[in-house]
Parts: structure tokens; C-alpha cells; sequence
């Protein structure tokens, strides 16, 4: 009788210790992988999930996150205007979209405890324009270092996949859309691969930060693991 007492105490000690902790770590969450890779979905699922456990949560994304940010994400979007982007315009544009984003957005958001569910972040900008558009990768580096105004991820979900399948998946949800245009989704299946090996890179070099899952397992499978890297990170 009194091993069980000492038990229940102990369970119920170690409940407290982890509601605790767990209300009250901020945490920054980006994440990354090729297109249609299914950070959406599973950004959602974890938002229901974490509020569940009663904690404080913001979803946002990048290129966007603010009113302004929302404008850039337009134009490296969708922009089809005579003019060419020249690719260091485009790299300065999402590292303005990200100033905006940092400053206004989630370092307040972080400061207050919030728990930021943030779909694409710094990592992208690696891949995309670093690795996908050959620009000047130490330059960059240093542009996403300033953008990033300390806002630095706890983690990084990279949600893996063969280029083909995830653009078949980002195509098939827009085939409805009669007039969709994109300006990164359009380009040569080079690029994504680049901006893959990109993502897998930065995976071996940090990997304590950034968690590479396979998005080729079901919407489900793929939950689970995002839950128990997340629990992991807020323990
Ligand atoms: N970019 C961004 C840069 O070039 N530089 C930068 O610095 C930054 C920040 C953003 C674009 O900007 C570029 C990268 C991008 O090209 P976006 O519209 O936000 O544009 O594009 P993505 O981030 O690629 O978003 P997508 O919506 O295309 O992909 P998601 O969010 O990864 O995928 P999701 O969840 O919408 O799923 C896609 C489809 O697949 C299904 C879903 O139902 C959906 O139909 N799906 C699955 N199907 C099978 N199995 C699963 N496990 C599935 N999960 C989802």
C-alpha cells in the first residue's frame, strides 16, 4: 500500500514537472523540404495537437507573415511582368519578407512563450537560391544571418521526397485552378533536385537542429513522428 502511494506520488510529481515545462518553453519549429511535401498538412495536425496540451500557438509561413511580407511573397510568386527578377533581387526580396517577419512577428511571438509553427524559413533560402540559383552561398549565408534578426529554430522538420512526387502532389491541388501560375514550382526538375540535395545537406551539417522525415509515409505515419520529435523538443 504505501509502494503505491510512493508511486502515485511519484507520477503525479512528474506530471506537474511536465505540464510545467511544457507551458511555459517558447519554441520555434520551421519546416522544410521540396515542394508539395506536405508541411501544410502536418502544420496543421500539430497546431490541433499542441493546443490540446493547452499551449499558446502562432502558425505562419515564409515568404509572408506580415502585411508587407504577404506583398514580396506576390512578387517572387507570381510575378510575370516583362521585366526578368533578376535572381539577387528575388534572394533580396525573401530576405526582406523575412526582416519584416522576424522582427514584427515571431521574435514577439517567441518572447511571450508562444510555440511558432513556421512553414519554410532560412533553410529554404539555402536551397532554393543558394543551391537552385547558384548565388553566392557565404553572401547569403550572412543576408539570412541578418534576416533572421536571432530568431534562430529549435527545430527543423525536413519532410523528404522524391522531387517527382511532391511536384505531382503540388499539382494535382492546383489542377483546378485555371490560371495558377508559380514561379519556383515552374522551374526545371534540376533545379528542385538541387534544392533537395540542398535540404539533405544542411541535414547532415546540423544534425541536432534539423530532423529529416521520410514524406513518402501516410499523412498519419508521418504525425506520429512529428509528435514524438515535438514532445521530444519540448521535454
Ligand atoms: N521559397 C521560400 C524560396 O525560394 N526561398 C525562400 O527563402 C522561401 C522561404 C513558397 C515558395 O517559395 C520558395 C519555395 C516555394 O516554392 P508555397 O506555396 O508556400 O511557396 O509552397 P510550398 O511551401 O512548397 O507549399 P506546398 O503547399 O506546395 O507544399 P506543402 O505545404 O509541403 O504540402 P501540402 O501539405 O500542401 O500538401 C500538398 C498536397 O499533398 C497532399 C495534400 O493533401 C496536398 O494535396 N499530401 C499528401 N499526400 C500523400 N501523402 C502525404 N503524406 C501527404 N501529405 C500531404
Amino acid at each position: 500500500m504505501a509502494n503505491e502511494c510512493i508511486v502515485y506520488s511519484c507520477k503525479f510529481l512528474f506530471y506537474l514537472i511536465l505540464e510545467h515545462v511544457m507551458e511555459r518553453k517558447a519554441l520555434f519549429i520551421t519546416f522544410e523540404g521540396p515542394e508539395g511535401a506536405g508541411k501544410s498538412t502536418q502544420i496543421k495536425l500539430l497546431k490541433e495537437y499542441l493546443e490540446s496540451l493547452g499551449r499558446q500557438v502562432l502558425v505562419t509561413r515564409e515568404p509572408g507573415g506580415t502585411p508587407l511580407a504577404e506583398d514580396f511573397r506576390n512578387i517572387v510568386k507570381h510575378y510575370q511582368g516583362e521585366e526578368p527578377l533578376f535572381p539577387a533581387t528575388e534572394l533580396l526580396l525573401f530576405e526582406a519578407a523575412r526582416t519584416q517577419h522576424t522582427n514584427y512577428v515571431i521574435a514577439p511571438a517567441l518572447k511571450s512563450g508562444t510555440i511558432v509553427l513556421c512553414d519554410r524559413f532560412a533553410d529554404s533560402t539555402e536551397a532554393y537560391q543558394g543551391a537552385g540559383r547558384s548565388l553566392d552561398m557565404d553572401f547569403l549565408l550572412k543576408l539570412n544571418n541578418f534576416a533572421m534578426a536571432g530568431c534562430k529554430p529549435d527545430l527543423t522538420l525536413l519532410f523528404d521526397l522524391p522531387i517527382e512526387v511532391g511536384m505531382e502532389r503540388a499539382r494535382a491541388r492546383v489542377a483546378h485552378i485555371a490560371d495558377h501560375n508559380d514561379r519556383l514550382e515552374a522551374e526545371k526538375m534540376d533545379f528542385h533536385q538541387r534544392v533537395r540535395d540542398s535540404f539533405l545537406a544542411i541535414a547532415r551539417r546540423e544534425p541536432e537542429r534539423v530532423k529529416v522525415l521520410d514524406a513518402t509515409q501516410s499523412i498519419e505515419e508521418l504525425f506520429a513522428e512529428v509528435k514524438g520529435l515535438v514532445n521530444n523538443a519540448l521535454s
